[in-house]
């Protein structure tokens, strides 16, 4: 966005959603815009790693349906670490379906996904109701656990070949725009504030941008992820990078950790002149 510029501190003092407030907060406080995406298969590697990694991530990204023993340990294990060390929780589920039927994924459920991550992301193929939906039930007055909780909407995706771009991602932008109290941002590879949307942007918009596909030794995979160094993701306009396999599978995660950390700060100083 046009706030890109500007130091994670002034954003976040001024921002109008409490939980982008504190995903500021928290990377200013821990000099860290990294986002671990921990794409393990068992609880005790999930709380392991974000132990190990907590004191060099702003965000712990899950895909919590990968777990073979999904169980309250999980939940009650993150939530203690994401206390213990000021970080968030972001589950990356990708909702993709009618509004009523998010709402059962989201909310309870198996996997009680609104009990335990203050981030969700949602792709806009099914149109404006999904993010009306999700927005519904993590603001009605009942919902109990209060307003730190946010939506990003999938505008763009790393893989090769992907389908998300052009009217799709400017419908991104409109559903953003339009359900600005709730939606957070956009995971995308880029900043899209010259996207062309059919809604006004609100006065002081500021949406976070979190982008995917990060990786400091590889330019891929066999299966069509495409990457970018933090560098250029933040060059490109990324808040905050995601990284998964560069980290997770390096020979010692916490150093490959500490690296994207430094790095990924250092591309933040750079932009915001500092
Ligand atoms: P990697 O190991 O750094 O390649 O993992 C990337 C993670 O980000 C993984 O959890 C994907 O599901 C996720 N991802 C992505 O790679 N590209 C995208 O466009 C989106 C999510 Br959205």
């Amino acid at each position: 966005s046009s706030k890109s510029q500007l130091p994670y501190s002034v954003r976040g003092k001024s921002h109008p959603n409490p939980l982008a407030r504190r995903l500021f907060e928290v990377a200013e406080a821990k000099k860290s815009n990294v986002t671990v995406s921990a794409d393990v298969t068992t609880t005790k590697e999930l709380l392991d790693l974000a132990d190990r990694l907590g004191p060099h991530i702003a965000v712990i990204k899950t895909h919590i349906d990968i777990l073979s023993d999904f169980s309250e340990d999980t939940i009650t294990g993150l939530k203690a670490l994401a206390t213990k060390h000021n970080f968030l929780i972001f589950e990356d589920r990708k909702f993709i379906d009618i509004g009523n039927t998010v709402q059962k994924q989201y909310h309870n459920g198996t996997l009680r996904i609104s009990e335990w991550s203050h981030i969700i992301n949602c792709s806009v193929l099914p149109g404006e109701g999904i993010v009306e939906a999700l927005a519904q039930t993590a603001q009605a007055p009942d919902f109990p656990y209060g307003s730190d909780r946010g939506l990003l909407i999938l505008a763009e995706m790393t893989s090769k070949g992907s389908l998300a771009t052009g009217a799709y991602t400017s419908a991104s932008v409109d559903y953003a725009r339009k359900y600005h109290s709730f939606v957070l941002g956009f995971v995308a590879t880029r900043a899209l504030g010259e996207v062309e949307s059919s809604v006004a942007p609100a006065e002081g918009e500021d949406f976070v941008v979190f982008t995917t596909g990060v990786n400091l030794s590889s330019k891929g995979d066999k299966l069509g992820q495409q990457y970018q160094t933090p560098q250029s993701a933040i060059g490109r306009g990324a808040d905050f990078i995601i990284a998964g396999r560069g980290i997770y599978a390096a020979p010692d995660p916490v150093e490959a950790a500490k690296q994207y950390q430094q790095q990924g700060w250092e591309a933040y100083l750079a932009r915001v002149g500092g």
